[in-house]
């Protein structure tokens, strides 16, 4: 392996090829015709949009090499520091339009497939999703890395390649079926298998203590069953800049030695079982986003993912350092993606001080140098904790790792605060009881110089609230990064006809600098751009409503207010309260209180985790509601309820554009920071929300007359709470109270009397957590305010604008920049 990877070094140092590799390329249309008939084997006139769809990708990708290997020699030479990012999921979406978008081949690659009779749209559709995350944190992980890329900064990504994605879903009844998710069946165009630079992982065995040879005791880790991962790497290419970063992604795989013992000792099934069950590390995804999961699997990717990446890094290191480690916390840097790769604390402990034979205090002051750690949530049923007793079999060498880094942490804290018993319980990495937990956030504080929250009020919420007192003993160490989006993907790529508005308004410097959006303030004045902005908001209308009826059969009406709820389906989330306003409007029609109605096409779509009952109860109420609002006559040009099967990053691209009321109504205090609340204001939704995570920036920017905002706010919330009694507030309210009887009296359910029960009981109880009845009459009267403005497109048109013009707050861009100055001192890779 060595050998393997210093011959590549010396190949690349000699890489002054760069020029005259890219110039044995023919124009992108030759390029696309050869790779039909030599790569793939196929004939001009058999070609198929699939076929067409390869043929592309590889010649795009042959363009995407030449900078790749460029940027990996330049990211190696580099003596400047290095971010890794470490999570468990990048949801990633397709690949084949960014690389066009990003190394700026749109028109030669139509030109190319205009003699196939495709368009780039059509074929494009041939790829699948790589849906390697659940949602929000591992969107914002691809969003990251695309920055990462604009930006030119020497990041890399590290993941793991599950072979099944996130689930797909299947509406059957108007309930949620699950199937698998095998996104690589037709193959994976966009990565590279690295197998020179596999890794050895181990797992199980037990610690011996032993003496070195001056007496000095030292643990080590005996009798482990190991496997191998393999990476595969993805190339992340910046926005017309040379630069192409890499993820890379791990694969497990089984040892040979490991298969053949069990061969030798004449077991053959075992030992192909064995290699089962070593490739189930990396089989599939993990489909909870907001529940704490427990699963020995699920322990074992994060340590696979860690022990991996580690690994690499010091392998990288050790080539070009050598064995002195004195400068590797000033160079390195890991961002923890939540607490889910949070074993990398004691795991760089464990690799400098038994492969490296770096002494405690050195390999600690390396580790909380470069560990920096964010969170993504504050529902405690979502906080990582694993058994002593799991964690003991499986990472017995961890286990003792931790437990000394609880005990010197304890010590210190001790000094700080003598006789604070309380504090020490509290703070300990370790939860006493009958069945001991490690704390695993409480771990990545412990080793990390940087904690950092995903909104404003999210980091308050934490450095008050659930980390207080982690706070206090460190308050340096915390510090807020509100998340972005990429406005390549999320703007430039998906809203097309925006994209050419804005060039003419404004120019194309926002595509690599989003503070330029304000360029487009002046023009909310403008009574024809005004026009022309709705213009291309009725096209992308219209697109949306095709790929509705192509996928619902239900047909949305133009001239209808698009209202869109698209997230993971999460009871914080309140799709619940969405249903309500729109049993509200149907209540409303059936009484023939419809004066001044303003017609409306509800949209409401996303995931909920196979395990998670009320979730998907939800999911069946929605879609018995939209049969029941979308089949009564009466609803006719006025109302319109779906639920969108499958929600993923690609049906996004096509619903965000077309959105123009955003929905963002979870619980105040709740919600970490949202994503899709950004994407929606970029591409000039105008949003209906509480005062919750980053929807308080997005009225921050825009202003509060262009923004719906309704209900109780974090304190209220806890407030409301002491003494909440939804059954008073449905009494008082006759709106409610015929809400309340539609539902409860079957109305949604006459073949299956009782199924939401549940639901119903869960609204009116005094312990409802998410507090929806405390909310409703406020977002009612929100929506109504909504509905009037609307009526008056000339003033929604400049809200609108108005939205997507103090987007710029929100790119990823921004956020990375931040990132990359006050948590990692990173500097942009210098060019060659
Ligand atoms: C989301 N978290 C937050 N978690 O809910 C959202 N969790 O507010 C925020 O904008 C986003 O992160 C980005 O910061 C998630 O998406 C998960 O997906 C998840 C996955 C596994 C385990 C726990």
């Amino acid at each position: 392996l060595d050998q393997t990877s210093h011959t590549e070094t010396s190949r690349d140092t000699d890489a002054s090829s760069f020029d005259s590799t890219a110039e044995l390329l023919a124009p992108l249309p030759d390029e696309i015709r050869r790779h039909l008939y030599y790569t793939l084997g196929i004939h001009e006139n058999e070609s198929d949009p699939s076929y067409c769809y390869s043929a592309l990708a590889t010649a795009v990708r042959d363009r995407v090499v030449p900078y790749w290997r460029e940027t990996r020699h330049r990211f190696r030479e580099s003596t400047e520091r290095r971010v890794h990012y470490l999570s468990l999921e990048f949801l990633l979406g397709r690949s084949l339009n960014n690389a066009v978008q990003n190394l700026d081949l749109d028109a030669e690659a139509r030109q190319g497939l205009h003699q196939y009779g495709v368009t780039l749209e059509e074929i494009a559709e041939e790829e699948h999703d790589a849906g390697l995350g659940n949602g929000g944190l591992g969107r914002l992980a691809a969003c990251f890395l695309d920055s990462c890329a604009n930006l030119k900064l020497p990041v890399a990504g590290y993941g793991i390649r599950y072979e099944f994605g996130m689930f797909h879903q299947f509406i059957e009844d108007g309930r949620q079926v699950e199937a698998p998710d095998h996104w690589l069946r037709d193959g994976n165009l966009w990565e590279i298998e690295r197998p020179e630079h596999t890794k050895t992982i181990k797992f199980f065995g037990h610690t011996e203590r032993c003496f070195d040879e001056k007496g000095t005791p030292f643990s080590r880790w005996v009798g482990t069953h190991d496997l191998l991962a393999v990476p595969y790497d993805m190339p992340i290419p910046g926005y017309k800049n040379e630069t192409v970063n890499t993820l890379r992604l791990w694969k497990s795989e089984a040892t040979e030695t490991f298969d053949l013992e069990e061969f030798n000792s004449g077991n053959y099934p075992d030992a192909v079982v064995q290699k089962n069950n070593a490739e189930q590390i990396s089989m599939v995804l993990y489909p909870n986003d907001a529940s704490e999961n427990g699963k020995e699997l699920r322990l074992k990717q994060q340590y696979f993912l860690v022990s991996a990446s580690m690994q690499d890094v010091l392998e990288k290191w050790v080539d070009q350092y050598g064995e002195d480690f004195t400068d590797f916390g000033r160079l390195n840097c890991f961002q923890l993606n939540d607490t889910h790769p949070a074993c990398a604390v004691p795991e760089l402990m464990r690799l400098l001080m038994d492969e490296h034979k770096v002494d405690w205090d050195s390999a600690w002051q390396i580790t909380t140098r470069c560990m920096a750690y964010t969170n993504h949530t504050l529902l405690p049923e979502a906080l990582e904790r694993w058994s002593v007793a799991l964690f003991s079999r499986l990472l017995p060498r961890l286990l003792e790792i931790i437990y000394e880094i609880n005990e010197r942490f304890l010590t210190q804290v001790a000094k700080k605060h003598p006789g604070d018993t309380e504090l020490r319980r509290r703070v300990s990495l370790i939860e006493e009881g009958d069945q001991p937990h490690i704390r695993m956030a409480y771990l990545s504080i412990v080793g990390s110089f940087s904690v950092n929250g995903v909104a404003a009020l999210h980091t308050e919420l934490l450095k008050n609230g659930l980390f207080s007192d982690f706070y206090r003993i460190w308050p340096e160490k915390f510090n807020n990064k509100t998340n972005g989006v990429t406005q390549r993907r999320w703007l430039s790529h998906c809203n097309p006809g925006l994209r050419n508005l804005l060039y003419d308004a404004i120019g194309t410097e926002w595509e690599s600098d989003m503070q330029h959006m304000k360029k487009l303030v002046p023009f909310a004045d403008d009574a024809g751009f005004r026009h022309k902005w709705q213009d291309v908001k009725l096209q992308n209308k219209r697109r949306l409503a095709e790929y509705v009826k192509s996928h619902t059969g239900v047909e949305f009406m133009e001239s209808a207010m698009f209202d869109v709820q698209v997230k993971r389906i999460h009871e914080y989330k309140r799709q619940l309260l969405n249903v309500l306003h729109v049993i509200h409007l149907y209540d409303r029609i059936s009484r023939g209180d419809t004066k001044d109605m303003v017609p409306r096409c509800v949209l409401i779509g996303g995931k909920a985790a196979p395990g998670y009952h009320v979730a998907k109860l939800i999911v069946k109420l929605i879609n018995n509601v939209a049969s029941v609002v979308n089949a009564d006559p009466k609803t006719k040009d006025l109302l319109r309820l779906v639920f969108f099967p499958n929600y993923r990053v690609s049906s996004m691209e096509i619903i965000c554009p077309g959105t123009e009321l955003s929905e963002q109504i979870s619980t105040a205090g709740k919600e970490a920071s949202g994503t899709g609340n950004m994407k929606f204001m970029m591409n000039g939704a105008v949003t209906i929300g509480t005062l919750d995570g980053a929807n308080i920036e997005i009225r921050e920017q825009a202003a509060d007359e262009n923004f719906f905002l309704f209900g109780l706010d974090a304190k209220g919330v806890v407030e409301a709470k002491k003494h909440y009694d939804p059954n008073a507030i449905i009494a008082g309210d006759a709106d409610i109270q015929r809400i309340m009887e539609l539902l409860e009296g079957g109305a949604f359910n006459q073949q299956e009397p009782g199924i939401f029960d549940l639901l119903t009981k869960g609204i009116r109880s005094g312990y409802d957590q998410w507090l929806t009845i405390a909310d409703l009459r406020g977002y009612i009267n929100a929506q109504a305010e909504a509905s009037k403005t609307y009526s008056d497109q000339d003033k929604w048109n400049r809200m609108s604008i108005l939205n997507s013009a103090n987007s710029g707050w929100f790119s990823s861009d921004r956020t990375i920049q931040q990132y990359a100055d006050e948590i990692w001192g990173a500097k942009p890779l210098q060019d060659s």
